[in-house]
């Protein structure tokens, strides 16, 4: 076991996955839905205004980044809000839900709306997930389209244009990602595609900027345009709140992350994560809190757990202590987190297991 944490008794990685494994099928009493419907409505947030005055000229506003799977959008959001708040993976289709970030700068609040990427869809989660990210452009000041430089602008950008040139009144701007990957030459031509496919779909960009989250190359140029394209008006969430993603989702998210790493072929879409419990263990010392979380891993296959738990259990703890050590440095509390496999059949094509894993 290559954790180490091996012998300290309050940071044992997730269980022994050799009797905590079980082969339930997703049970109807183990998910409650009423925790995992995620609320995407951007209206019902609570003003800051009462417990700060904002200054003369203070803008506040949402922008949504949107673009096909894999474009850099999360990575995007991440350098802007400067902290970790969504999950990354080369992996096409990371990103399940809608999470805001929010960027605090003493003239502007800025909320940063990470989407899934769009895609076509394959299964009724793919439709589902499509869905969130057209909910989402009626509902924001800017939409920010990524399209990746290190790769042509092709069909799938096209249709998210296209689609996008429906919904009236919304800013577009269009953002060249992962500048770092490609020459000059090369930046050149993809802002010329991107032009070119703004008048072929009759949209007018507000802004062209080409970014690297990786490199932090214009990272704040873009942070400064989107500011200047918000509306005047308080800050709408409280100082300091970097997103407004509840922790169990958050966690859950850093959980299928760390199972992302090296898989495979269909094996990263079936994976699924959701936590059952979460909270600080009782009677542990002021200075010494540890936080308990119980996880469920859900896969669609037999084979799929086998894989997931890997040899006498190796893989399942090395994920085990990937996702702690995120979730420590993101919530700032130790953890021991008890994760297990467990088999929900064809959950992405099934409306009544997405709806118990939340989609
Ligand atoms: N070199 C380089 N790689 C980047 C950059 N931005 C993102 N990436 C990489 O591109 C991959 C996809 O990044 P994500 O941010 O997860 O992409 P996404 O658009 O959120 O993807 P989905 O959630 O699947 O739609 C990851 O491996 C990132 O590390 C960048 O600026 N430079
Ligand atoms: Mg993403």
């Amino acid at each position: 076991m290559a954790d180490e944490h091996e012998h300290d008794e309050d940071q044992e990685p997730t269980g022994d996955p050799g009797d905590e494994l079980d082969d339930d099928e997703l049970d109807d009493d183990e998910l409650d839905d009423d925790e995992l419907d995620d609320d995407f409505d951007l209206s019902g947030v609570a003003p800051a205004g009462a417990f700060y005055q904002a200054p003369e000229g203070f803008r506040s506003g949402f922008a949504s980044f949107v673009g096909r799977p894999n474009a850099g959008k999360s990575t995007l959001t991440n350098a802007l809000v400067g902290q970790k708040i969504v999950i990354t993976s080369s992996k096409p289709q990371t990103t399940r839900n809608v999470v805001r970030g929010i960027v605090h700068r003493t003239d502007a609040q800025l909320i940063l709306v990470d989407t899934p990427g769009l895609h076509r869809p394959r299964t009724l989660l793919g439709e589902r997930l499509n869905d969130l990210v057209r909910t989402t452009w009626a509902e924001v000041d800017v939409v920010a389209v990524c399209f990746p430089a290190n790769e042509k602008i092709g069909p799938g950008d096209r249709f998210l244009v296209t689609e996008l040139a429906k919904v009236r009144r919304t800013t577009r701007i269009a953002v060249a990602t992962k500048t770092d990957l490609v020459t000059p030459e090369q930046l050149a031509n993809h802002l010329m595609d991107i032009a070119a496919l703004g008048e072929e779909t009759s949209t007018e960009w507000a802004e062209v900027v080409p970014v690297s989250a990786v490199a932090g190359d214009q990272v704040g140029l873009l942070a400064d345009l989107l500011v200047g394209l918000m509306p005047e008006g308080p800050p709408l969430y409280p100082d300091g709140d970097l997103t407004d993603a509840p922790e169990e989702a958050l966690a859950a998210d850093l959980i299928r992350e760390a199972a992302l790493e090296g898989v495979r072929d269909e094996l990263p879409h079936s994976i699924a994560v959701v936590v059952e419990e979460m909270g600080l263990r009782e009677g542990r010392p002021d200075d010494k809190p540890l936080l308990d979380i119980v996880a469920n891993l859900y896969v669609e296959r037999d084979s799929q757990k086998g894989i997931m738990i890997g040899h006498k259990g190796s893989r399942l703890r090395s994920v085990g202590t990937a996702a702690r050590k995120q979730i420590e440095a993101l919530l700032g509390t130790p953890v021991y987190l008890d994760l297990q496999v467990k088999i929900a059949k064809d959950w992405q094509r099934d409306p009544r297991q997405l709806r118990k894993l939340g989609f």
